[in-house]
């Protein structure tokens, strides 16, 4: 039977409703213990009717605070032996049970068999608002610099900035005009905030022989490259996340490129260049000596246009007054001069790589956009000029 335009199915209905939902909150593998949350109206009454305490605790009221132990049972099979913690104000039930998968799968599954959705810890809660965004992005900061500056958000940071331009605006002392030109430099630090999350990856590329696999060693402190006098070692390209200056980087060492390359190398090589072509950023890692500005001016040509390059004259232990300036062909501007086998000038590349990477317009204790959501929502108030209470309620809105 047809149904009629705006009439609902039950399945419909049921979806506008806020749902009950569980995610497993611990790592999914193998483990001691697991915590599964639930979230939603029917967490309480979904917990009454798969728990047990033991026979010693009378009491059946499971909202107080207090955890209590006892099974999980699906009709007369006790599935674990587990402690629930509920929160009747804020419709929680925490259940921390047995680790291995296949008591968190059961446990799951009888969950859902009551009605509750399965989901991921991401999506338990909605991220609508600052507070939680600071709770959901601190599992993905990978560096010290980035968990300081995600973790200062809230309650202060990005909150106490809006919180501040709401003041500001409701008394008089910033315009709609002022607050836009704020929130312009606010959307500017996204990128970054961004490159905190997400790794940015930084590939070594450049002639074979010039010293990228001992350079990506030196910089990630691990003998994860095979290095050799011989020119074309490196054929595979090798990935490793590493932490430049507090950002997260994922630094690929590739192929290096000579004349006459053999069917492996070349193929090596096509490798190197889909690599290259997803950079954030390109160290072109080129020898010091009289083959410096020949290796620069080639591999500058073979590089995609428009890509972030970063030039490292490797090897100056063997040609010092290079870096000295004192040589006869004056070093080329925007060039960082190392030895990656003895680690000299290795912080100037680190710092040159960060900054490349934008980390020098950096306070990490500063306001920080660091989600889409507040992204678009403040990109809006930007991009559209609205009345003054249309405004503060956007601002309210992302900071929820
Ligand atoms: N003197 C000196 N030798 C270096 C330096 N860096 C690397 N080398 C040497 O240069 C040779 C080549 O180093 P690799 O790191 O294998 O060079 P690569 O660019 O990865 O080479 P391919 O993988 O073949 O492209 C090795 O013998 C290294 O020990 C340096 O700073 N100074
Ligand atoms: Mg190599």
């Amino acid at each position: 039977m047809m149904m009629r335009q705006n009439q609902k199915s039950p399945q419909e209905t049921r979806s506008d409703a806020v749902k009950t939902k569980a995610a497993l909150l611990t790592w999914p593998g193998p483990a001691a213990l697991a915590t599964i949350q639930l979230v939603g109206p029917e967490s309480l009454s979904v917990l009454r009717c798969c728990f047990r305490p033991q026979a010693a605790q009378a009491a059946t009221d499971l909202s107080g605070a207090r955890p209590r132990f006892g099974a999980i049972r699906d009709g007369r099979e006790i599935l674990d032996q587990v402690i629930v913690a509920a929160d009747a104000v804020r419709q929680t039930v925490e259940i921390h049970c047995h680790g291995g998968p296949r008591v968190v799968q059961r446990l799951l599954l009888l969950l859902q068999k009551q009605g509750v959705e399965i989901t991921t810890w991401q999506q338990l809660r909605p991220a609508d608002s600052i507070a939680a965004e600071v709770e959901f992005s601190l599992p993905s900061a990978r560096t010290r610099l980035g968990v300081r500056a995600i973790a200062v958000q809230y309650p202060g940071g990005l909150t106490a900035c809006l919180q501040g331009q709401i003041a500001r605006l409701q008394n008089g002392d910033l315009t709609p005009d002022g607050l836009r030109n704020e929130l312009r430099d606010r959307l500017a630090g996204f990128a970054l905030a961004r490159r905190l999350l997400q790794p940015a990856s930084v590939v070594l590329a450049g002639p074979a022989n010039t010293g990228k696999s001992t350079l990506a060693n030196a910089l990630t402190g691990k003998r994860q490259s095979i290095t050799a006098d011989a020119a074309g070692t490196t054929r595979d390209w090798t990935a490793h996340l590493t932490d430049i200056n507090g950002l997260p980087v994922e630094l690929v060492d590739t192929a290096g490129r000579r004349d006459r390359p053999d069917a492996i190398e070349t193929h090596a090589l096509q490798l190197a260049e889909t690599r290259i072509a997803r950079a954030d950023l390109v160290v072109l890692v080129v020898e010091a000596g009289p083959r410096r500005d020949g290796q620069i001016e080639q591999e500058r040509a073979i590089l995609p246009e428009n890509k972030e390059i970063l030039v490292a004259v490797n090897k100056i232990d063997l040609y010092p007054d290079q870096s000295a300036g004192t040589s006869q062909t004056a070093p080329p501007a925007d060039c960082v001069y190392i030895s990656a086998r003895h680690e000299t000038n290795l912080d100037h590349l680190r710092s040159a790589i960060a900054g490349r990477l934008g980390l020098d317009r950096f306070d990490p204790q500063g306001p920080l956009v660091f989600t889409r959501r507040q992204y678009d929502l403040l990109a809006e108030i930007v991009n559209h000029p609205a009345a003054l209470p249309d405004v503060i309620r956007k601002l309210q809105q992302v900071i929820g």
